[in-house]
Order: C-alpha cells, then structure tokens, then sequence
C-alpha cells in the first residue's frame, strides 16, 4: 500500500486535493401510497443524480429509513393506513431523526390545512401535481443543508479531517472490529515540529496552509478505509487497517520524507516544514487509551531524539 514517492506526486495529490472532492449524490426516501405518483416523482429527482428509494405503506418507512440512511424523506400527506402528519409525527420523535428533513407532498391547497400539518416539524408542504423544479430546488436545498450540518458535527472544518471525538469514537470501533476478526492495526500520532516557531517567523496564515497540507498529504497517500483525524491543533491521529508496526513505520517514515520536501510560500519567503510521528500497535496495546499512550510516548522520543523521525 505505500505508493512511490516523488516530490511531483506529492503536489498532484495536493493539487486535486484543493478542488473540492467529488460529492455522494444525495438519497432521498419517498413515502406514497401510489406506485405511478410515486414513480414519477423518483424519476424527477434521478434525472438530477440523486438516488431514490420509494416505499408504498408507512409501516415500511422505518425499515427503509435505517437501511437506506436517506438525506431526506419525501412524504405523501394522504395516505390510507396512516396521514403523512402522523408518520412525520413519530419520525421526528426518534433521535437519531430529529434533524432529517422531511417534506410534504400533497394536492391539499387549503392553506389553514397545509399549516396545521406543518405542526409535525416538517420542513415544506409542496402540492400536487409538483412543479419539477420545484421539486428538486426544494430537496436540494434541504438536503444539503442536512449535509453541512452533519459534516459540521463530525469533522475539523479547517482540514475536513475527522474532529477529535469523531477520530475517537471511530477508533474504538475499528479496534473492536480487529479484536474479533484478529486483526493487526497500527495508531500513528503525528505531530508538527516547532510549529510555535513557524507561526512566529512567518505568520498564524502561513502555519494554517501548513496544517492543511499535511492534512490533505494524509487524506490523499492513506487508505480509504484508515482512519484520519486532527486531533488537536498541529497534532494528528492516524488507524491503520491491516497494518503491523514495521509496515507502519515504513509508510509513515515516507511520508514524513515527502513532507519535508514540500515548499511553503509566503509573500517573501519560502521555508520547508517537519513532523515526528509516534506510533503504537494493537493488539500490543489493547485498547484505545493505552494505545494512544503508547503512541504519545514514542512521538515524545521522537521528538527527544532530534525530531522529524519516526518512532515506534
Ligand atoms: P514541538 O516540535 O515540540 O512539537 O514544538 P511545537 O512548537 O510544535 O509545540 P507546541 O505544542 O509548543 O506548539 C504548538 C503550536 O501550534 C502552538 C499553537 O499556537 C499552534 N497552533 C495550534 N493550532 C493551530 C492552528 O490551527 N493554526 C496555527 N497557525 N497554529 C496553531
Ligand atoms: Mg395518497
Ligand atoms: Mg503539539
Ligand atoms: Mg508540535
């Protein structure tokens, strides 16, 4: 899994890491109790690429909701085993649901009905029959506002990296899964060297590029399925899958290599950066907290040992 090493390469990655990564289309569960309305709804809001999973009877939505994982849930206002007020009713009263949004679907025109119906907690009433824009504007917009609000949650807005208790709770995870399945998995805590003095010498602006760097460095050079965090200011975790101590240090020690390569502008100077990196394995170290222990003590002999190294 170690990719070659240029300095080229390392600003190819970084560069197709500055446009903005390609979005998942957005999901959208559809609840209707007619087939042909529900069918042409779903194939207005395919042809704009997003997914649609229809479900006719409201008992199915909730299945549907938890396997499906919808950004949006469209609803039918009247349907015969239960009215769409009452379905969105009980969805909004499940946690894990407060913040889907869900909107109605209706030929109700009467406005005094539209709002009473509103008092589910719904985001809009759109009538029938639907203007296609319409449609697709309005789940558009809230949608993706759901989007942003999740990605506000579990992500580091400054890097787009896990935040501190998303890398966490994520790493406890993984860690269960590689107790189960015997699994060698590796934590590598990445620190930046004498980052008080990069913000010193050349500013708080050029010290953010550098964190944003090394955070698209990781993002672009590790597995998909690794995990990747700011854990702190200049300070990152990184899991690795399937990964044992000395394959660990050896991609790492690449990595450190790559970086301290790179060129850093500002408007007058040029300078070049370091990181140490700790790293500590499981199932050595069986548990999150003594492996991030573990982790923190090889990173601080990194760092006593001169810096820019790896240390395991
Ligand atoms: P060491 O090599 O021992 O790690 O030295 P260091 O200077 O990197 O360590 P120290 O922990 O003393 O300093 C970290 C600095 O990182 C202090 C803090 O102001 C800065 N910092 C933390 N978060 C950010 C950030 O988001 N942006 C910038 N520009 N600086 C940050
Ligand atoms: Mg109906
Ligand atoms: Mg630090
Ligand atoms: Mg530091």
């Amino acid at each position: 899994f170690i990719k070659p090493v240029k300095p080229l390469d390392v600003m190819l990655a970084l560069d197709e890491l500055t446009t903005p990564q390609k979005e998942e289309p957005l999901r959208v569960l559809l609840v209707d109790d007619e087939p042909d309305v529900a069918s042409y709804h779903a194939l207005l809001l395919e042809q704009v690429g997003m997914v649609v999973k229809a479900v006719h009877l409201p008992s199915e939505a909730f299945a549907a909701l938890e396997r499906f994982s919808p950004d949006l849930l469209l609803v039918d206002f009247y349907m015969p085993a239960c009215s769409g007020k009452e379905l969105a009713s009980i969805i909004r009263q499940q946690p894990e649901y407060v913040g889907l949004p869900i909107l109605y679907l209706s030929s109700e025109t009467d406005s005094r009905k539209q709002l009473s119906a509103m008092g589910a907690g719904v985001e809009a009433f759109l009538t029938k029959p639907v203007v296609p824009e319409e449609l697709v504007t309005t789940v558009q917009l809230h949608a993706e506002r759901l989007r942003l609000l999740r990605s506000l949650m579990i992500r580091d807005s400054m890097t787009g990296l896990y935040n501190h208790s998303t890398t966490t709770e994520l790493i406890g995870k993984s860690l269960a899964h590689a107790s189960r399945n015997d699994e060698a998995q590796t934590m590598a805590m990445i620190d930046i060297d004498s980052f008080k003095e990069v913000n010193d010498t050349h500013g708080h602006l050029a010290g953010d590029q550098v964190i944003v760097t090394l955070a698209r460095l990781l993002q672009s050079r590790l597995r998909q399925s690794d995990i990747v965090g700011r854990y702190g200011g200049e300070e990152f975790v990184v899991l690795l899958k399937q990964t044992t101590a000395g394959q660990a240090r050896d991609l790492m020690d690449t990595l450190r290599e790559d970086f301290s390569r790179i060129d850093f502008h500002t408007s007058d100077q040029c300078f070049r950066c370091t990181f140490s990196v700790g790293i500590s394995a499981f199932p050595r170290h069986a548990s999150t907290e003594p492996l991030r222990l573990a982790a923190d003590q090889a990173l601080y002999r990194a760092k006593a040992l001169g810096r820019n190294r790896v240390e395991v």
